[in-house]
């Protein structure tokens, strides 16, 4: 487990803002500030998909949106890239299922923040035992940021791992808007985790005030 204990993770999932230079048309420092300012409570860089930055770039690039989070005390979590983590001492790390092997990046990272994508009940608890500190749980709904996803599982998946005993907290991810954010915490997530309500929004720092509300108007 991390150095967080899970009540300080359940309230950093709250509103996970996801985002890489591929997600965005504009400066992503401009849209991470936006959405800082708007209210979102973690930050992951996932520089995936065509046209990502690799090498010096990929690390520079981290190094710029690590620091407008570390100056508003939002942690900052690196997708699948457990050298860079630890190259930039980031806050933690979150793999999906085809990424490195979880406990293998536990060991690795120590007391750091590890996030896993699970969409099982098996997945879940293999995340669990491998020192998962939150899961992430998806697609939730139809999602165009990212090509080679699961099924849609809509919100009764959160449910029936509510519903089987599972505490860890738990974000949901995939298709998320300001519409829908409160279904994923009724349904029992402890926050949302989106990329294009925020990244493609036309203004930023509105709509991340507008999903926040639409959160803390559920949790309970
Ligand atoms: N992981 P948006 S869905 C990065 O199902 C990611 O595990 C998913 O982007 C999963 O908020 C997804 O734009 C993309 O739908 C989420």
């Amino acid at each position: 487990m991390s150095e967080f204990d899970s009540k300080r993770i359940e309230e950093l999932l709250t509103l996970y803002f996801i985002m890489g230079s591929t997600n965005c048309d504009r400066d992503p420092v401009y849209v991470l500030e936006q959405a800082i300012e708007g209210g979102i409570t973690l930050f992951q860089y996932r520089e995936k998909g065509r046209g990502a930055l690799e090498g010096k770039q990929k690390v520079k690039l981290a190094e710029k949106l690590q620091k407008i989070c570390k100056d508003a005390s939002i942690p900052f979590i690196v997708n699948d890239d457990v050298d860079l983590a630890l190259t930039i001492d980031a806050d933690g790390v979150h793999v999906g299922q085809e990424d490195e092997c979880a406990r293998a990046v536990r060991e690795r990272i120590g007391n750091k923040i590890l996030g896993i994508s699970t969409h099982t009940l098996s997945e879940a608890h293999h995340a669990i035992a491998d020192g998962a500190d939150y899961l992430g749980l998806g697609p939730i709904y139809p999602t165009q940021s990212k090509e080679d996803t699961e099924k849609v599982q809509g919100t009764e998946l959160i449910q029936n791992f509510r519903e089987l005993n599972i505490t860890t907290p738990i974000v949901g991810i995939g298709g998320i808007t300001s519409s829908n954010a409160n279904k994923v915490i009724q349904a029992g997530g402890n926050g949302v985790s989106v990329i294009s309500a925020i990244a493609a929004a036309e203004n930023v720092k509105q709509a991340t005030e507008q999903l926040k509300k639409q959160v803390d108007k559920n949790v309970v």
